[in-house]
């Protein structure tokens, strides 16, 4: 059997990617480990920023994935004050609604129910030969055997801990890594964001509040990279998140799931080895403080989908042989905004994790945000993403 790309992962990278390649004519089969119904109901966080919105407008498929325009706004509060930043910008290019489980649907409802896609669930055993060179091949085994797909490229989507980037002999990437020493705990709760998302810094640590839908929000907490749940029984995770929020009438409620995240930042370098593409986070992290882990894949896949109808329609292979620095320019500038929003969230909180010098200095750079127009817009432009 034989395709044009064949693509690991139907994560946002892996769905985006086949719906543009669709919507270019280019042939795709996408292969997934897990089946539909495990990725329609994944929780997955992420708001497709201002840049995703002009790229999905530009693709012609806006309206088909996307919600309604919304105001952004962020409570960058401190110790219990609340600090609201409006996200700024041409009243052209709006961000719009859409979280990255939404977004997720939407895919997968357009591919499959609209354009009858090729996405292969319940795949194992996969397995990339030939990368090197201008034939390779994929192996997999489903219920029905193994079965071998020949393409002309492999778009390795599979997120962080996938194979297809294990497909490339040891030498070839560069890893590039650094661990902020700390962690995230994500509590999933039945109780929305009532007033504006909070991205909190207190004198006992971070403390965030995003929405995930009407009836529920995730809170976040730094705590240290060896917590395990065991540190976290509810009772204490409801009297921290008032402590840090500086707010005693939060109610307990529900806790769905924790789980926790330590914070890093990585980048696989060079992003392509022969025919093998990689996208999304099989490439690279971002710590979740941020929001750009999605944004940033969504990236990645425009520019591919943009050199494989150039390379495949037009016989121009320039801008597929400039996939990855021309992403790679891109996710060093992501990185610099995630060390810089990360490191400013943390230390201007708990000082004992860099001493009340880097503590005043943060707050400091904080303060700018509503101070200052210039670091404002700067600020605003990051979010949106179309520095
Ligand atoms: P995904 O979403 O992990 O999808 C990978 C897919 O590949 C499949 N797979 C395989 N399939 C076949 N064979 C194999 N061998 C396979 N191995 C894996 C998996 O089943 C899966 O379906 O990667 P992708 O598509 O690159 O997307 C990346 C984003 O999901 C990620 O960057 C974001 O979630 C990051 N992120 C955030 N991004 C934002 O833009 N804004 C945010 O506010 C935001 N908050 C977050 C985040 C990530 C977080 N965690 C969980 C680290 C908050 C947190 C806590």
């Amino acid at each position: 059997e034989k395709t044009t790309v064949a693509i690991i992962g139907a994560g946002v990278a892996g769905l985006t990617l086949a719906t543009f390649l669709h919507q270019a004519g280019v042939a795709c089969v996408v292969l997934e480990r897990h089946d539909r119904a495990y990725l329609e109901q994944r929780q997955r966080a992420g708001v497709v920023e201002a840049r995703g919105v002009q790229m999905f407008e530009r693709w012609g498929l806006a309206e088909q994935l996307l919600g309604g325009p919304v105001a952004q706004t962020i409570d960058y509060r401190l110790n219990g004050v609340s600090n609201i930043f409006e996200i700024t910008g041409d009243a052209g290019s709006q961000g719009r609604f859409c979280t990255q489980q939404m977004l997720v649907l939407n895919l997968l409802r357009e591919l499959l129910d609209g354009r009858a896609g090729d996405i292969r669930f319940d795949v194992t055993e996969l397995t990339i030969h030939h990368a090197e060179g201008p034939q390779p091949h994929v192996r997999y085994t489903d219920a029905t055997g193994t079965h071998e797909l020949a393409c002309d490229y492999v778009i390795g989507c599979d997120g962080s801990r996938g194979t297809s980037r294990a497909a490339i002999p040891p030498g070839v990437l560069t890893t590039y890594n650094y661990e902020f020493g700390y962690a995230w705990l994500a509590a999933l709760v039945e109780a929305p964001v009532t007033g504006h998302p909070i991205m909190g810094v207190s004198d006992y640590g971070f403390v965030g509040q995003l929405p995930r839908g009407p009836h529920r929000s995730r809170y976040y907490l730094q705590c240290a990279l060896s917590d395990t749940a065991e540190d976290w029984p509810d009772e204490r995770l409801w009297q921290e998140i008032q402590r840090r929020t500086g707010d005693e009438t939060i109610q307990p409620v529900v806790v769905h799931d924790k789980f926790f995240v330590p914070l890093r930042s990585v980048v696989h370098a060079p992003m392509q080895y022969g025919s093998l593409f990689l996208a999304g986070d099989a490439a690279h992290l971002v710590p979740p403080a941020s929001a750009k882990g999605m944004n940033l894949a969504l990236y990645d896949v425009d520019v591919l989908a943009q050199a494989l109808r150039s390379t495949v329609r037009d016989q121009d292979p320039t801008t597929l042989q400039q996939y990855s620095d021309t992403c790679l320019a891109r996710v060093w500038k992501y990185q610099e905004f995630a060390l810089d929003m990360t490191n400013m969230l943390h230390d201007a909180g708990d000082a004992s994790q860099h001493g009340p010098f880097r503590q005043q200095v943060a707050r400091a750079q904080l303060a700018s945000l509503f101070t200052s127009p210039t670091a404002a817009q700067l600020h605003s432009e990051y979010q949106r993403g179309t520095f």
